[in-house]
């Protein structure tokens, strides 16, 4: 009889520590994603809003154009508290932009942009990277995110 007890205590323990580490890990995770940056998928046919960037992935590299014509290439330079809409397309195979801290992951299309829109609401210096396997040197196709 004691051991069905103990048994039955060890199980309520396991269902109340489970329950404790997933709650746990759901507000830490919702929490770093708001207080860190904000992004909002757009349907491609939808207004952009804020400043457009124009985002081309190519074998193995990617290309970040800006309104004044500036061109930067593994780098994607942000201001603060700004709303940019990235229009994401691919001038050879399907890539797939990942910048984690954003929480943006977007396919990369060619003759099909997908749009995202983002407002980095924290300066610093963060990462991007294709996460689709696109040949050869797919792993060159990383860079950073500067947020001033
Ligand atoms: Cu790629």
């Amino acid at each position: 009889m004691s051991q069905l007890k103990n048994k039955l205590l060890v199980e309520i323990i396991w269902i109340v520590a489970v329950i404790a580490i997933l709650s746990w890990a759901a507000v830490s995770n919702a929490s770093y994603l708001e207080t860190n940056q904000n992004a909002i998928s757009n349907p491609a046919n939808s207004d952009p809003v804020g400043i457009v960037i124009n985002v081309t992935g190519y074998q193995w590299a990617w290309a970040f154009e800006y309104p004044n014509g500036t061109i930067t290439t593994d780098k994607l330079v942000l201001e603060v508290n700004q709303t940019y809409t990235l229009v994401i397309t691919s001038k050879d195979v399907i890539h797939d932009l990942y910048i984690p801290q954003f929480g943006v992951q977007s396919y990369a299309v060619p003759g099909h942009p997908n749009q995202v829109t983002i407002e980095p609401k924290k300066t610093g210096t963060f990462i991007f990277e294709c996460v689709e396997y696109c040949g050869e040197y797919h792993y060159e196709m990383r860079g950073t995110v500067v947020v001033t």
